[in-house]
């Protein structure tokens, strides 16, 4: 890099904000070309904050995947939506995330509320999600909606999954950076370890093929993440329920779920790490952890910054 290039290049931290579901973190997956955060149908996926990073000559932009804010229910809530919040107030840029397809509610309303108190209001791009899903004037309607929240934001759409409106969306992005130094090594994407990241992309799994309230009670803790001299990565992941009734869902007759279950994430594991992967899930019950510090811990909520 050149000393003059040096001197207007660009960086910051751009938290990814939204409710639940709205595809915050396939956006991040998108951004980076590679999935790194776990996403599912089911809103509340994303737990803990994470890091995407983009590093070109010219900028470098750091993505962080948030959970989308909700009620506190148990410590878990409460460590989830201390996550989203600190991401709000340390960011340099907010990306507001919602879903075009559907009309603002009370959760985008309060979520914009948090932001406008944090006096972010200058620092918000909105994005409009998910656009395949309804027609030109449908989208219009609600996008005006949308803007009454935020009326001097710059304003995007596209479709995260069909990657419409991508490039001119990291366009805008590095017009409204600030200049900054490159702050990771430019071959660093994350801050998460692989092993970590494996343990969320299955738990994403759980959520896409598990019903109803049972993907809320689980857990993942990977025990082991090894690459083996064939090249092939070793992953022994341990899926922790709250009551023996789902452990047995979990499993499956004959297994049938868990084998589902270790088929997806093994695909997502794999075009992370781009490597052969052979995943090992065991299931366990364990009590009420949601309320366990020492689990929570061990499952890697610990509070700590980025
Ligand atoms: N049709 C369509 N679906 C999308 C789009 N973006 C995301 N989705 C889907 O929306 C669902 C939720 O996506 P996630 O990325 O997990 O959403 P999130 O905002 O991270 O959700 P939480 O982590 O629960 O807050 C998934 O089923 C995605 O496949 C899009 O542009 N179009
Ligand atoms: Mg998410």
């Amino acid at each position: 890099m050149t000393d003059q290039q040096h001197s207007s290049y660009k960086s910051g931290f751009i938290a990814i904000a939204g409710k639940p579901n709205v595809g915050k973190s396939t956006l991040t997956n998108v951004l980076l070309g590679q999935p790194i955060a776990g996403v599912s149908a089911k809103p509340q996926t994303t737990r803990k904050r994470q890091l995407a990073i983009r590093t070109t000559d010219e900028y470098q932009m750091i993505f962080v995947d948030t959970p989308g804010l909700h009620h506190p229910k148990d410590k878990l809530s409460q460590f989830i939506n201390s996550e989203a919040i600190f991401a709000l107030r340390d960011a340099d840029l907010i990306l507001f995330l919602v879903d075009g397809s559907q009309k603002p509610n009370e959760e985008d309303r309060k979520l914009a509320e948090l932001v406008h108190e944090a006096k972010k209001e200058d620092s918000v791009l909105l994005v409009i999600n998910k656009i395949d899903l309804v027609d030109g004037r449908t989208l219009s309607a609600h996008r005006e909606l949308y803007q009454a929240l935020f009326p001097k934001a710059p304003l995007a759409q596209i479709s995260a999954q069909t990657g419409k409106g991508i490039l001119e969306l990291i366009n805008t992005l590095s017009e409204l950076l600030p200049e900054g130094p490159q702050y990771f090594p430019e071959e660093q994407i994350t801050q998460t370890y692989e092993r970590d990241i494996a343990a969320e992309l299955i738990r994403a799994a759980c959520m896409d093929l598990l019903e109803e309230e049972l993907p809320y009670s689980i857990a993942v803790r990977t025990d082991e993440y090894s690459e083996r001299e064939n090249g092939v990565v070793y992953i022994k992941a341990t899926i922790f329920v709250e009551r023996d009734a789902q452990k047995a869902i979990v499993i499956g007759r004959n297994g049938e779920m868990i084998k589902r279950i270790g088929t997806l994430a093994r695909a997502e594991i794999e075009a992370m790490n781009g490597k052969k992967v052979f995943l090992d899930l065991y299931v366990k019950t364990r009590k009420n952890w949601k309320n366990d510090p020492a689990f929570l811990r061990e499952v890697g909520f610990a509070a700590k910054s980025i």
